[in-house]
């Protein structure tokens, strides 16, 4: 296959952390499959600026930056967040169709504990793939693109308004507010659950070097691999059955010397970016990327990743779970290995379970407010907390871990 028969991506991100990991597709030499399709959306200039300064790449890519609404910010609401978007939206819209022009899949990153990204990226999905609020038709390629959502859930020590926004915002990422599905996959990382021990490094760098690489290996499946797994790949299959949650699971380094494909795919589960359990997965990838030469020689081969997966899956009791598995290439020699296991439909408790506590305080709070005060015009109103909350639970039920 030639470049052009690649699927082009395009990463869209809004908020501060979002804005964080998605530049560092800009930052880097390369990104293949992605190149310079990307956006960063934010309502706080100063954000911005800081951390593309931080990076060195202000000068270079600061014209990849839009700020819609405040610039100042929504402090931590979401539903701020939601109405600038919708305010702003030419401006967004316009942003990203220009600059994305012609993508076959977008990825839209954002984290879920604050305001502006939690609030504007499930409005923007949602715009992208209806067309409600846009003006005219829209552009043949926007029509078709697939909306992919990579959303970071708050830490388990952040205050209760972060949690609150995390549980909204996954209900908004999956569901529109007419209960129809919204992305087209929505894949999630708890920072906590994908931190790193080693206190010295930055906390968020690491994090964001783990969701970076789970980016690249997905978008690797569908570049140089043995059998393309391609966007609409993810989606199709699981989507048949109403799955369309996901989380990568990703171990690298491994010697294809010493392990088996069982066991690398065993490693790669235990690093599931959510606290999960792999045998309640409905849906299964798994990528293999391996040196040129082991694949040349044929030691790394596809059917042998597809047995072993296979035989994975039927170990964990998930034989049925819809995915495909492939082989990808990496650059250099050595004989290490990565693997990509992007599981879905699994049970969201464990992951709801750290912030469902603080959700309920947070929402039982904004009720005594509410008998206090005046309803303010721009606060989100409880009506609205429990029609996210049904939504939500909605989707949990048809996904068997109802709350
Ligand atoms: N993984 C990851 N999480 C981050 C990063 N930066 C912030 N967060 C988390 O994101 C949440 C805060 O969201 P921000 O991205 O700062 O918020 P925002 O979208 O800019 O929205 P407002 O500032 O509230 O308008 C918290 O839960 C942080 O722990 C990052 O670089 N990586
Ligand atoms: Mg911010």
């Amino acid at each position: 296959m030639s470049e052009a028969d690649y699927t082009d991506w395009g990463v869209v991100s809004s908020g501060e952390g979002g804005g964080r990991i998605a530049s560092t597709f800009l930052s880097r030499e390369e990104s293949p499959g992605i190149g310079e399709r990307v956006t960063l959306l934010n309502t706080n200039r100063s954000d911005m600026v800081n951390l593309m300064e931080d990076a060195d790449i202000l000068e270079e890519y600061g014209e990849h930056i839009t700020i819609f609404g405040p610039r100042r910010g929504v402090g931590n609401d979401f539903a701020k967040g939601e109405r600038m978007a919708e305010e702003h939206f030419e401006e967004i819209y316009n942003a990203v169709t220009e600059r994305m022009v012609g993508a076959d899949a977008l990825l839209h990153v954002t984290t879920l504990g604050g305001g502006t990204g939690n609030g504007s990226i499930p409005y923007l999905i949602e715009q992208l793939s209806t067309g409600s609020n846009v003006e005219g038709t829209r552009p043949e390629w926007v029509e078709s693109a697939v909306n992919m959502a990579f959303a970071a859930w708050p830490y388990e020590h952040e205050p209760s308004q972060q949690q609150f926004n995390a549980v909204m915002g996954l209900s908004r990422l999956l569901m529109r507010r007419d209960v129809t599905q919204n992305a087209d996959a929505v894949l999630l990382a708890s920072n906590t659950h994908i931190e790193n021990e080693d206190l010295s490094t930055d906390q968020y760098d690491a994090v964001n070097e783990r969701i970076v690489t789970a980016i690249d290996l997905l978008i690797g499946a569908g570049r140089n691999a043995e059998r393309i797994i391609d966007a609409e790949d993810y989606i199709a299959q699981p989507s048949n059955i109403g799955v369309y949650h996901f989380t990568p699971g990703v171990a690298t380094d491994l010697h294809y010397d010493m392990l088996d494909y069982e066991i690398m795919f065993d490693r790669a589960a235990e690093q599931s970016f959510v606290p999960m359990d792999a045998s309640t997965s409905r849906a299964a990838f798994a990528v293999v990327r391996a040196p040129a030469h082991l694949v040349e020689s044929g030691e790394v081969t596809k059917s042998g990743v597809e047995n072993a997966f296979g035989r994975w899956k039927r170990d964990k009791g998930i034989s049925s779970a819809k995915g495909l598995s492939t082989v990808t290439l990496k650059p250099g020699r050595g004989n290490n290995v990565d693997v990509l296991l992007l599981l879905g439909g699994f049970d969201l408790n464990p992951l709801l379970d750290q912030s469902w506590p603080e959700y309920e305080e947070t929402k039982r709070q904004f009720e005594q407010a509410r008998k206090l005060q005046n309803d303010s015009e721009t606060a989100i109103s409880m009506n609205e907390i429990e029609q996210l909350e049904e939504n939500l639970t909605r989707y949990l039920e048809v996904n068997g871990s109802g709350r």
